[in-house]
Protein backbone atom coordinates (compact mmCIF):
# COMPACT_ATOMS: atom_id res chain seq x y z
CA UNK A 1 0.00 0.00 0.00
CA UNK A 2 0.75 3.71 -0.64
CA UNK A 3 0.71 6.38 2.43
CA UNK A 4 -1.38 8.95 0.82
CA UNK A 5 -1.61 11.71 3.54
CA UNK A 6 -0.78 11.89 7.42
CA UNK A 7 -3.65 13.84 9.40
CA UNK A 8 -2.89 15.39 12.76
CA UNK A 9 -4.71 17.06 15.68
CA UNK A 10 -3.75 18.69 18.84
CA UNK A 11 -5.66 17.95 21.12
CA UNK A 12 -5.88 18.89 25.16
CA UNK A 13 -7.56 16.40 27.38
CA UNK A 14 -8.25 17.70 31.56
CA UNK A 15 -6.81 14.92 33.51
CA UNK A 16 -9.46 13.82 36.80
CA UNK A 17 -6.37 14.41 39.35
CA UNK A 18 -2.93 15.84 38.70
CA UNK A 19 -0.39 14.32 38.53
CA UNK A 20 3.17 14.54 39.76
CA UNK A 21 6.29 12.71 39.51
CA UNK A 22 9.46 13.63 40.33
CA UNK A 23 10.38 15.33 37.38
CA UNK A 24 7.15 17.40 36.64
CA UNK A 25 3.58 18.02 37.34
CA UNK A 26 0.82 17.72 34.58
CA UNK A 27 -3.19 18.83 35.35
CA UNK A 28 -4.03 17.47 31.44
CA UNK A 29 -2.73 15.64 28.52
CA UNK A 30 -1.91 17.53 25.40
CA UNK A 31 -2.15 14.83 22.91
CA UNK A 32 -1.00 14.02 19.51
CA UNK A 33 -3.45 12.41 17.33
CA UNK A 34 -2.14 10.84 13.69
CA UNK A 35 -4.19 9.23 11.40
CA UNK A 36 -2.51 7.86 7.84
CA UNK A 37 -4.94 7.71 5.30
CA UNK A 38 -3.46 4.82 2.55
CA UNK A 39 -4.98 3.68 -0.19
CA UNK A 40 -5.88 0.89 1.90
CA UNK A 41 -7.61 2.85 4.41
CA UNK A 42 -7.05 5.02 7.07
CA UNK A 43 -5.16 3.76 10.41
CA UNK A 44 -4.89 5.78 13.82
CA UNK A 45 -2.24 6.49 16.31
CA UNK A 46 -1.80 8.79 19.92
CA UNK A 47 1.62 9.53 19.49
CA UNK A 48 3.35 9.31 23.64
CA UNK A 49 5.10 12.80 24.15
CA UNK A 50 4.98 14.91 26.96
CA UNK A 51 4.08 18.69 26.60
CA UNK A 52 7.23 19.05 27.00
CA UNK A 53 10.99 17.28 27.01
CA UNK A 54 10.74 16.28 31.30
CA UNK A 55 10.65 12.51 31.17
CA UNK A 56 12.17 11.60 27.34
CA UNK A 57 14.20 14.39 25.19
CA UNK A 58 11.33 13.99 22.52
CA UNK A 59 8.37 16.32 22.75
CA UNK A 60 5.13 17.66 21.34
CA UNK A 61 5.94 20.31 18.94
CA UNK A 62 9.65 18.61 18.19
CA UNK A 63 7.43 15.86 17.24
CA UNK A 64 5.16 17.90 15.17
CA UNK A 65 8.11 19.31 13.44
CA UNK A 66 9.84 16.29 12.32
CA UNK A 67 6.73 14.50 11.37
CA UNK A 68 5.57 17.74 9.19
CA UNK A 69 9.22 18.30 8.17
CA UNK A 70 10.62 14.72 7.57
CA UNK A 71 8.81 12.06 8.33
CA UNK A 72 5.68 12.37 6.12
CA UNK A 73 7.42 13.49 2.98
CA UNK A 74 9.65 10.29 3.20
CA UNK A 75 6.69 7.72 4.10
CA UNK A 76 4.49 9.55 1.33
CA UNK A 77 7.79 9.24 -1.41
CA UNK A 78 7.98 5.28 -0.51
CA UNK A 79 6.27 3.52 -3.10
CA UNK A 80 5.22 0.28 -1.24
CA UNK A 81 4.82 1.04 2.79
CA UNK A 82 3.85 -1.40 4.93
CA UNK A 83 4.27 -1.55 9.14
CA UNK A 84 7.47 -3.24 8.91
CA UNK A 85 8.67 -1.20 6.29
CA UNK A 86 8.14 1.96 8.35
CA UNK A 87 11.42 1.87 10.25
CA UNK A 88 13.40 1.68 7.37
CA UNK A 89 11.98 3.60 5.29
CA UNK A 90 12.10 6.67 7.86
CA UNK A 91 15.93 5.26 8.72
CA UNK A 92 17.81 7.93 7.61
CA UNK A 93 16.10 10.34 10.24
CA UNK A 94 18.36 9.52 13.42
CA UNK A 95 16.15 9.31 16.82
CA UNK A 96 13.17 10.58 17.29
CA UNK A 97 11.24 7.15 17.97
CA UNK A 98 8.18 8.39 19.44
CA UNK A 99 7.19 10.58 16.03
CA UNK A 100 8.64 7.20 13.84
CA UNK A 101 6.32 4.64 16.41
CA UNK A 102 3.39 7.00 16.22
CA UNK A 103 3.39 6.56 11.97
CA UNK A 104 4.02 3.12 12.53
CA UNK A 105 1.64 2.47 14.60
CA UNK A 106 -1.21 4.21 11.89
CA UNK A 107 0.23 2.60 9.39
CA UNK A 108 -0.57 -0.67 11.28
CA UNK A 109 -3.88 -0.03 12.17
CA UNK A 110 -4.42 0.36 8.37
CA UNK A 111 -3.31 -2.52 7.73
CA UNK A 112 -5.00 -4.37 9.79
CA UNK A 113 -8.26 -2.91 9.48
CA UNK A 114 -7.81 -3.75 5.59
CA UNK A 115 -7.36 -7.30 6.10
CA UNK A 116 -10.26 -7.64 8.93
CA UNK A 117 -7.28 -8.62 11.84
CA UNK A 118 -6.49 -7.12 15.26
CA UNK A 119 -3.20 -5.59 16.97
CA UNK A 120 -3.88 -9.28 19.17
CA UNK A 121 -3.88 -11.53 16.88
CA UNK A 122 -0.73 -9.82 14.81
CA UNK A 123 1.39 -9.14 17.70
CA UNK A 124 0.83 -13.14 19.36
CA UNK A 125 -1.48 -12.17 22.49
CA UNK A 126 -2.29 -15.23 24.47
CA UNK A 127 -5.07 -13.87 26.45
CA UNK A 128 -8.30 -11.60 25.88
CA UNK A 129 -7.87 -9.80 28.90
CA UNK A 130 -5.21 -8.79 31.67
CA UNK A 131 -5.01 -7.90 34.75
CA UNK A 132 -3.98 -4.23 35.84
CA UNK A 133 -1.89 -1.55 37.43
CA UNK A 134 -2.47 2.10 38.75
CA UNK A 135 0.27 4.92 39.05
CA UNK A 136 -0.19 7.22 42.03
CA UNK A 137 1.53 10.13 41.48
CA UNK A 138 3.35 12.73 44.44
CA UNK A 139 0.05 13.90 46.27
CA UNK A 140 -0.15 16.49 48.98
CA UNK A 141 0.08 14.59 51.99
CA UNK A 142 -0.31 10.91 53.52
CA UNK A 143 -3.11 10.80 54.79
CA UNK A 144 -4.23 11.94 50.78
CA UNK A 145 -2.11 9.01 49.47
CA UNK A 146 -3.91 6.67 51.70
CA UNK A 147 -6.84 7.77 51.01
CA UNK A 148 -6.51 7.26 46.98
CA UNK A 149 -4.76 3.95 47.08
CA UNK A 150 -7.83 2.92 49.42
CA UNK A 151 -10.06 3.91 46.43
CA UNK A 152 -8.02 2.37 43.73
CA UNK A 153 -8.00 -0.91 45.18
CA UNK A 154 -11.59 -0.84 45.85
CA UNK A 155 -12.17 -0.27 42.01
CA UNK A 156 -10.56 -3.59 41.87
CA UNK A 157 -6.15 -2.41 40.86
CA UNK A 158 -4.02 -5.48 41.23
CA UNK A 159 -1.25 -4.04 41.88
CA UNK A 160 -0.06 -0.37 42.85
CA UNK A 161 3.12 1.59 41.93
CA UNK A 162 3.66 4.92 43.87
CA UNK A 163 6.06 7.44 42.49
CA UNK A 164 8.58 8.52 44.54
CA UNK A 165 11.70 11.31 45.07
CA UNK A 166 14.00 11.84 47.81
CA UNK A 167 12.08 12.95 50.59
CA UNK A 168 9.18 11.35 49.78
CA UNK A 169 10.21 7.31 49.59
CA UNK A 170 10.98 5.07 52.74
CA UNK A 171 7.93 6.89 54.69
CA UNK A 172 5.35 6.78 51.93
CA UNK A 173 6.00 3.46 50.94
CA UNK A 174 6.21 2.18 54.82
CA UNK A 175 2.54 3.66 55.50
CA UNK A 176 0.94 1.90 52.24
CA UNK A 177 2.73 -1.26 53.09
CA UNK A 178 1.70 -0.95 56.89
CA UNK A 179 -2.14 0.01 56.26
CA UNK A 180 -2.50 -2.57 53.47
CA UNK A 181 -0.84 -5.32 54.43
CA UNK A 182 2.00 -7.49 53.08
CA UNK A 183 -0.05 -9.15 50.18
CA UNK A 184 -0.21 -6.20 48.44
CA UNK A 185 1.56 -6.03 45.18
CA UNK A 186 3.45 -2.44 45.77
CA UNK A 187 6.28 -1.23 43.40
CA UNK A 188 7.88 2.22 43.04
CA UNK A 189 9.18 4.40 40.32
CA UNK A 190 11.70 7.57 40.71
CA UNK A 191 12.43 8.45 37.52
CA UNK A 192 15.52 9.00 37.59
CA UNK A 193 15.70 11.05 40.70
CA UNK A 194 18.37 9.51 42.49
CA UNK A 195 22.08 9.06 42.01
CA UNK A 196 24.71 5.84 43.37
CA UNK A 197 25.16 8.25 45.96
CA UNK A 198 21.70 7.54 47.44
CA UNK A 199 22.52 3.17 46.99
CA UNK A 200 21.92 3.12 50.79
CA UNK A 201 19.09 5.24 51.27
CA UNK A 202 17.33 2.81 48.40
CA UNK A 203 18.80 -0.21 50.26
CA UNK A 204 16.01 0.90 52.95
CA UNK A 205 13.42 0.00 50.96
CA UNK A 206 14.28 -3.85 50.96
CA UNK A 207 12.68 -4.50 54.28
CA UNK A 208 8.78 -3.23 52.10
CA UNK A 209 8.90 -5.99 50.21
CA UNK A 210 8.56 -4.26 46.92
CA UNK A 211 7.58 -6.38 43.02
CA UNK A 212 10.45 -3.80 41.97
CA UNK A 213 12.14 -0.49 41.88
CA UNK A 214 11.96 1.05 38.57
CA UNK A 215 14.23 3.65 37.11
CA UNK A 216 16.04 5.04 40.23
CA UNK A 217 19.40 6.47 38.23
CA UNK A 218 19.54 8.44 34.56
CA UNK A 219 18.49 7.28 31.48
CA UNK A 220 22.14 6.46 30.27
CA UNK A 221 23.16 4.89 33.72
CA UNK A 222 23.00 1.45 32.97
CA UNK A 223 26.67 0.76 35.01
CA UNK A 224 25.02 2.59 38.12
CA UNK A 225 22.13 0.33 37.85
CA UNK A 226 24.26 -2.39 37.15
CA UNK A 227 26.04 -1.71 40.82
CA UNK A 228 22.59 -0.61 42.52
CA UNK A 229 21.03 -4.00 41.01
CA UNK A 230 24.76 -6.12 43.25
CA UNK A 231 23.20 -4.06 46.29
CA UNK A 232 19.95 -4.06 47.31
CA UNK A 233 17.49 -7.01 46.86
CA UNK A 234 14.34 -5.25 45.32
CA UNK A 235 14.36 -6.01 41.71
CA UNK A 236 15.74 -3.18 39.32
CA UNK A 237 13.34 -2.30 36.85
CA UNK A 238 14.12 -0.18 34.00
CA UNK A 239 12.03 2.33 31.80
CA UNK A 240 14.15 5.50 30.63
CA UNK A 241 16.41 3.30 30.12
CA UNK A 242 14.88 0.96 27.33
CA UNK A 243 15.39 3.08 24.50
CA UNK A 244 15.62 0.32 21.60
CA UNK A 245 15.51 -3.40 21.55
CA UNK A 246 19.53 -2.80 21.64
CA UNK A 247 19.26 -0.57 24.75
CA UNK A 248 17.53 -3.69 26.39
CA UNK A 249 20.15 -6.70 25.10
CA UNK A 250 22.53 -4.40 26.61
CA UNK A 251 21.12 -3.34 29.93
CA UNK A 252 20.20 -7.30 30.26
CA UNK A 253 24.24 -8.51 29.41
CA UNK A 254 25.38 -5.74 31.90
CA UNK A 255 22.77 -6.88 34.45
CA UNK A 256 21.37 -3.69 35.15
CA UNK A 257 17.82 -4.75 35.61
CA UNK A 258 15.58 -7.86 36.23
CA UNK A 259 12.59 -6.20 35.02
CA UNK A 260 11.64 -4.34 31.62
CA UNK A 261 9.08 -1.74 31.36
CA UNK A 262 8.23 -1.64 27.99
CA UNK A 263 6.82 1.64 26.24
CA UNK A 264 6.10 0.36 23.02
CA UNK A 265 6.52 4.45 21.52
CA UNK A 266 10.26 4.75 22.98
CA UNK A 267 11.51 1.62 21.51
CA UNK A 268 10.27 2.68 17.78
CA UNK A 269 6.82 1.22 17.92
CA UNK A 270 4.68 -2.25 18.68
CA UNK A 271 7.24 -3.94 16.72
CA UNK A 272 10.42 -3.39 18.46
CA UNK A 273 8.03 -3.80 21.23
CA UNK A 274 7.45 -7.35 20.48
CA UNK A 275 11.10 -7.59 20.01
CA UNK A 276 11.86 -6.70 23.25
CA UNK A 277 9.57 -8.55 24.79
CA UNK A 278 11.06 -11.35 22.85
CA UNK A 279 14.68 -10.87 24.28
CA UNK A 280 13.43 -10.84 27.72
CA UNK A 281 11.55 -13.95 27.45
CA UNK A 282 14.50 -15.81 26.07
CA UNK A 283 16.41 -14.58 29.44
CA UNK A 284 14.04 -15.59 31.74
CA UNK A 285 13.17 -11.50 32.36
CA UNK A 286 9.55 -10.73 32.91
CA UNK A 287 8.26 -7.35 31.59
CA UNK A 288 5.03 -5.17 31.94
CA UNK A 289 3.84 -2.86 29.76
CA UNK A 290 4.34 1.36 30.75
CA UNK A 291 1.84 3.94 30.36
CA UNK A 292 1.70 7.58 28.92
CA UNK A 293 -1.10 9.01 30.19
CA UNK A 294 -2.56 7.65 26.61
CA UNK A 295 -6.21 8.54 25.17
CA UNK A 296 -7.95 5.07 23.92
CA UNK A 297 -6.25 4.60 20.85
CA UNK A 298 -3.13 4.18 22.64
CA UNK A 299 -4.76 2.55 25.23
CA UNK A 300 -5.89 -0.20 22.76
CA UNK A 301 -2.85 -0.96 21.14
CA UNK A 302 -1.05 -1.30 24.68
CA UNK A 303 -3.94 -4.07 25.85
CA UNK A 304 -3.31 -5.94 22.68
CA UNK A 305 0.80 -6.13 23.76
CA UNK A 306 -0.21 -6.64 27.28
CA UNK A 307 -1.55 -9.79 26.07
CA UNK A 308 1.53 -11.28 24.91
CA UNK A 309 3.51 -14.43 26.83
CA UNK A 310 6.03 -12.63 28.79
CA UNK A 311 3.94 -9.50 30.06
CA UNK A 312 3.65 -11.75 33.45
CA UNK A 313 3.12 -8.43 35.15
CA UNK A 314 0.07 -5.88 36.13
CA UNK A 315 1.16 -3.14 32.99
CA UNK A 316 0.08 1.02 33.82
CA UNK A 317 -3.09 0.50 31.57
CA UNK A 318 -5.82 1.66 34.07
CA UNK A 319 -9.10 2.42 33.22
CA UNK A 320 -10.21 4.91 31.33
CA UNK A 321 -11.75 6.73 34.24
CA UNK A 322 -8.13 6.90 36.01
CA UNK A 323 -7.28 9.96 33.95
CA UNK A 324 -9.80 10.68 31.97
CA UNK A 325 -13.66 12.27 32.61
CA UNK A 326 -13.98 12.05 28.16
CA UNK A 327 -11.80 10.35 26.34
CA UNK A 328 -11.77 10.04 22.95
CA UNK A 329 -12.76 6.51 22.31
CA UNK A 330 -15.47 4.70 24.26
CA UNK A 331 -14.04 4.37 27.84
CA UNK A 332 -12.07 1.21 28.96
CA UNK A 333 -13.59 -0.04 32.20
CA UNK A 334 -12.19 -2.30 34.75
CA UNK A 335 -13.66 -6.08 35.68
CA UNK A 336 -12.50 -7.84 38.27
CA UNK A 337 -8.78 -6.19 38.51
CA UNK A 338 -8.68 -7.13 34.48
CA UNK A 339 -9.33 -4.91 31.29
CA UNK A 340 -10.66 -6.89 28.37
CA UNK A 341 -8.28 -6.77 24.99
CA UNK A 342 -10.01 -5.40 21.95
CA UNK A 343 -10.91 -8.06 19.58
CA UNK A 344 -12.20 -5.67 15.98
CA UNK A 345 -9.66 -4.76 13.37
CA UNK A 346 -6.40 -2.48 14.10
CA UNK A 347 -6.43 -1.25 18.08
CA UNK A 348 -10.42 -2.24 17.46
CA UNK A 349 -11.26 1.08 18.97
CA UNK A 350 -13.49 4.18 16.55
CA UNK A 351 -12.09 8.16 17.63
CA UNK A 352 -15.66 9.64 18.44
CA UNK A 353 -15.47 12.66 16.07
CA UNK A 354 -17.88 14.99 17.64
CA UNK A 355 -15.44 14.82 21.00
CA UNK A 356 -12.61 15.03 18.91
CA UNK A 357 -13.90 17.89 17.22
CA UNK A 358 -14.58 19.51 20.48
CA UNK A 359 -11.16 19.09 22.28
CA UNK A 360 -8.92 20.05 19.34
CA UNK A 361 -6.27 23.01 19.30
CA UNK A 362 -4.92 22.61 16.23
CA UNK A 363 -5.59 20.45 12.93
CA UNK A 364 -3.53 19.78 9.72
CA UNK A 365 -3.19 17.58 6.89
CA UNK A 366 0.54 16.88 5.76
CA UNK A 367 1.63 15.06 2.28
C1 LIG B 1 6.39 6.32 33.96
N1 LIG B 1 4.01 6.91 33.44
O1 LIG B 1 6.19 5.13 34.12
C2 LIG B 1 5.39 7.26 33.27
C3 LIG B 1 5.70 8.66 33.50
C4 LIG B 1 4.89 9.67 32.76
C5 LIG B 1 1.86 6.19 34.24
O2 LIG B 1 3.69 6.47 35.63
C6 LIG B 1 2.67 12.86 29.53
C7 LIG B 1 3.38 11.96 28.74
C8 LIG B 1 2.66 12.74 30.88
C9 LIG B 1 4.12 10.96 29.37
C10 LIG B 1 3.39 11.54 32.91
C11 LIG B 1 3.29 6.54 34.51
C12 LIG B 1 3.40 11.69 31.51
C13 LIG B 1 4.15 10.82 30.74
C14 LIG B 1 4.13 10.52 33.50
C15 LIG B 1 4.89 9.82 31.39
O3 LIG B 1 7.47 6.72 34.29
MG1 LIG C 1 8.42 4.85 34.82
Amino acid sequence: MKVEAVELWVLRLPLVTPFRTSQHSDDERVALLVCAHTTEGAGWADCAVGPGPFYEPEFLSGARAVIAEYLVPMLTAAPAVTAARVQAVLAPIKGHQMAKAALETAVLDAELRARHMSFATYLGAVRDRVPVGVSVGIPGSLAELIGQVEGYLEQGYRRVKLKIEPGWDTEPIAAVRDRFGPGLALQADANTAYTLASASRLRDLDQFGLLLLEQPFAADDLLGHAELARLISTPVCLDESITSPRAAAAALRLGACSVINIKPARVGGYLAARAVHDLCAAHGVPVWCGGMLETGVGRAANLALAALENFTLPGDISATARYYAQDITPPFVLEDGHIAVPAGPGTGVEVLPDVLDRLTTHHEILH
